[in-house]
């Protein structure tokens, strides 16, 4: 972190505090120190782990999902793999526990190191559902609290948060589940990232309802007795922006994470979408909300009733990031920890090296449920830039290299050089289609693409400050929550396919920028 004197910090902080592709975050405090995490269904690595020591300037510090071995997302589609996850320290002991959907469900890691190395998954077989969450009590006994789906023809929707034992020691679920509650907030719809605590010698019982969208929200339960009763709070739900209308441009408010400061403030972390004419293009981001006590009831931004883009900032020392630089010039030998693949990669297919980024073209397709050789960062801006120089020589039209907008499988855009043509095809509910295609015969060159707001422009040039644009104006919708991936989130990088083909060669790129501006 940046040192900066005290008087110079502001006294003001904005949101998002993770802009991008940041659902579901968790939380934990470990002394002055705080640790995030947030799920990332099949990127690969999956499960970033992010540092604060001020609750708004985060940095990447590792994933708890890193090697190959750990998960096996092959044929899963872009929604499915590692849902919410939840972080806490117990005893010395980082904890994160996961549900990794049609691939393994419930599991936790541990490291004593939150940046890692994360030990192998500890599978839970016995636990059913989603979204596990760790609680211990005085008594050290530690509880895993889940939510699962209710059997009922006619309320298809409702969920149950639930409550069991889990033994460290034996490394399984014991004794009885209880239920702690059905939600109610939202007629019962989607109970679920319920979160377990315990605040002035009462069990606080916290869950998300009405789903990750309009009707998101979080209510509150108390109880005296951690297997329940719970009985909700007077106020719930005690925060949502269901209410607020279509239009505003901060909706899906919910599944947020409690967390107290060494100066005794209470915040909360939660998941929102901002919109842009009902659309949303950057996915589910982090949000940050003060929470204050009133009784038992905790009250969010008091006197406000919702979450703001900008407020009075935590009282702890402000300490700033220092400035990830545009450029991204490949130095050393690893990639940097922003840069995932989509799912599990297993095999090797790139190298850094000598200030080069090389990625080994393989038959795999990224319209296909599998590993390609995509390399994607997550797009962070409603404006922004990316560019990347490249150096491609195809023999033949099969083999193609390039820039992509990445969504899902069938959602997505890419600006790929062959052997003599640059292509720009776009993928829309899986049907893929050429947008435009310009000769082009130069082993180098540096591929752009610019977003603004819905829409977006790609363009080439044999240089930085020579690009024309391609295919004129296109539309951020179709990499848009509204048209596919309600879940994940966006991501621009780079992509090589010798498209179903056998192909030995490599694409060299010398660097690549991102650029955001709002
Ligand atoms: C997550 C569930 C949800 O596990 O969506 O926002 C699921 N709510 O709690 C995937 O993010």
């Amino acid at each position: 972190a940046v040192q900066v004197a005290a008087q110079d910090a502001p006294s003001k902080f904005q949101n998002p505090i993770l802009s991008g592709y940041h659902p579901d975050p968790s939380i934990c405090r470990v002394g002055d120190d705080y640790y995030l995490v947030n799920s990332t269904f099949v990127w690969f690595p999956g499960l970033p782990i992010y540092h604060s020591k001020d609750l708004v300037n985060w940095q990447l510090i590792g994933h708890a999902i890193d090697r190959p071995e750990m998960v096996d997302f092959s044929g899963l589609p872009d929604k499915l793999g590692l849902f919410a996850p939840t972080i806490r320290y117990h005893d010395g002991m980082f904890y994160i526990i996961n549900t990794c959907v049609a691939c393994g469900m419930n599991f936790y890691v541990t490291a004593s190191d939150p940046a890692g190395p994360w030990s192998d998954p500890v599978w839970l077989p016995d636990a059913p559902g989603i979204d596990p969450s760790l609680f211990w009590d005085d008594n050290g006994k530690c509880y895993y609290t889940g939510m699962q789906g209710v059997e009922d023809e006619e309320w298809p929707t409702q969920t149950e948060a639930y409550n069991q034992e889990l033994d460290l020691e034996q490394q399984q679920l014991v004794g009885k589940r209880h239920n702690l509650t059905y939600g109610h907030a939202n007629n019962a719809s989607y109970t679920e990232g319920p979160h377990l605590y315990k605040i002035n010698g009462q069990y606080l019982l916290m869950v998300s309802e009405g789903g990750t969208g309009m009707y998101h929200a979080l209510t509150v339960h108390h109880s005296d007795s951690v297997n329940g009763p719970y009985i909700a709070d007077y106020i719930n739900p005690v925060l949502t922006h269901r209410h607020m209308g279509e239009d505003y441009p901060l909706h899906a408010i919910g599944h947020g994470d409690l967390v107290q400061t060494q100066n005794d403030e209470w915040w909360c972390v939660m998941l929102g979408k901002r919109r842009i004419e009902r659309e949303t293009i950057l996915g589910r981001e982090t949000f940050l909300a003060r929470v204050e006590f009133e009784g038992q009831t905790p009250v969010f931004n008091p006197g406000h009733g919702k979450v703001l883009m900008e407020q009075k900032r935590p009282d702890l020392p402000w300490s700033p990031l220092a400035l990830i630089p545009v450029r991204d010039n490949f130095e050393g030998d690893k990639l940097d920890l922003k840069w995932c693949t989509i799912r599990t990669p297993h095999e090797p297919f790139y190298t850094v090296s000598g200030g080069q980024l090389k990625v080994q073209l393989r038959p795999e397709v990224m319209d296909s449920l599998v590993n390609s050789s995509i390399l994607v960062q997550r797009i962070l801006h409603h404006q922004f830039e990316a560019k990347t120089q490249m150096r491609f020589k195809a023999s033949k039209g099969h083999e193609q290299a390039g820039l992509t907008v990445y969504r899902t499988n069938q959602n997505h855009y890419k600006l790929l050089k062959d052997n003599d043509s640059l292509v720009l095809i776009k993928s829309f509910k899986g049907r893929a289609s050429e947008i435009a295609r310009v000769p082009y015969s130069n082993d180098e060159v540096v591929l752009h693409v610019a977003g603004s707001g819905l829409d977006v422009q790609f363009s080439y040039g044999e240089t930085e400050d020579d690009l024309h644009p391609v295919g004129g104006t296109q539309s951020l919708r179709v990499i848009a929550d509204g048209n596919g991936n309600q879940f994940n989130g966006p991501g621009v990088g780079v992509y090589a396919t010798s498209n179903g083909k056998l192909s030995k060669l490599m694409v060299a790129f010398d660097w690549f920028d991102y650029k955001g501006m709002d």
